[in-house]
């Protein structure tokens, strides 16, 4: 199944604004500038479907886009913009709380790292919100064009150490720019769509100008993971679970609170 029709839904801030939950949807987070809305569009072969900006740290808002009428690709508002005031980081905060914590329909979240940069606490913070809500936590690496493959090979176990990710977890590098990696998040997708029960299952989403692949056949792009140390484009070396969202109980989320709260307390006391 090929995708025909993508299009905008709509933005929303409160959970009275979402669109009903009668689709399955994946949600894109990380830091504003990452590249959420170019993956977005890259993934369904559009240029300005999700828009993209150069001015970061502006939407707050939780976009949705419909892909086919079969499923929704969600692009959270982006954190860790400098300019940012408290008041807006409180603000993005609950916004994107109220999405995890409310969505039943939700399946998955990606969370967007730049290949070339550690990843931020916020960053980290993100990762532990995504497990605690009992999801996988698949990391992709974004603006792999801007590295070498030797810069990369050395960059993906930094992002896993920083994130600490496990084996287990997924990480995969993409270029929304040189379109690289796209086969990869399309796989993923089908998986998770199976893994969590929805009969849906995409055809690698050619551009037209490049050569369609047989099935089974190395796509394009899996030279960008040759260096991967992980030697296994790590899409594949694990299939995602099913997410489990018993363990998002309310004891998690306080649990979460409670260590953030003290970290934070730490931190203060070092200061002093
Ligand atoms: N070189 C390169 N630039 C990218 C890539 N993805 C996004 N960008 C650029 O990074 C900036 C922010 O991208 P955008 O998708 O708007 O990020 P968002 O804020 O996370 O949605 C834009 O100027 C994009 O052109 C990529 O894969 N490679
Ligand atoms: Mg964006």
């Amino acid at each position: 199944m090929k995708i025909k029709n993508s299009s905008f839904v709509t933005s929303a801030v409160k959970e009275e604004q979402y669109p009903e939950e009668l689709l399955p949807e994946i949600a894109f987070a990380g830091r504003s500038n990452v590249g959420k809305s170019s993956l977005i569009n890259m993934l369904i072969n559009r240029k300005g479907l999700a828009k993209t900006s150069s001015t970061p740290g502006k939407t707050q808002l939780v976009n949705f886009y419909d892909i086919d009428g079969l499923f929704r690709m969600v692009d959270l508002p982006g954190y860790g913009y400098a300019k940012v005031s408290k008041s807006k980081k409180s603000e993005w905060g609950t916004i994107i709380d109220t999405y995890l914590s409310s969505r039943k329909n939700l399946i998955e979240v990606l969370l967007l790292v730049d290949c070339r940069h550690k990843p931020t606490e916020d960053d980290r913070e993100m990762y532990q919100w995504i497990k605690a809500y009992g999801y996988n936590g698949i990391v992709v690496a974004t603006k792999a064009d801007k590295l070498s493959q030797n810069q990369l090979a050395k960059q993906l176990p930094i992002i896993r150490t920083e994130l600490k990710m496990t084996m287990d977890d997924m990480l995969v590098p993409v270029s929304s720019e040189k379109r690289s990696g796209k086969y990869e998040v399309w796989d993923l997708f089908n998986q998770l769509f199976m893994v969590n029960g929805y009969d849906i299952a995409f055809e690698r989403q050619t551009d037209g100008d490049e050569e369609i692949l047989e099935a089974g056949e190395a796509p394009l792009e899996a030279s960008l993971l040759e260096n991967n140390p992980e030697k296994k484009p790590a899409v594949m070396a694990n299939a995602p679970k099913k997410k489990d969202r018993k363990r998002n109980r309310p004891e998690e989320k306080d649990k979460l609170k409670k260590k953030k709260q003290q970290e934070a307390k730490k931190k203060k006391s070092k200061k002093k």
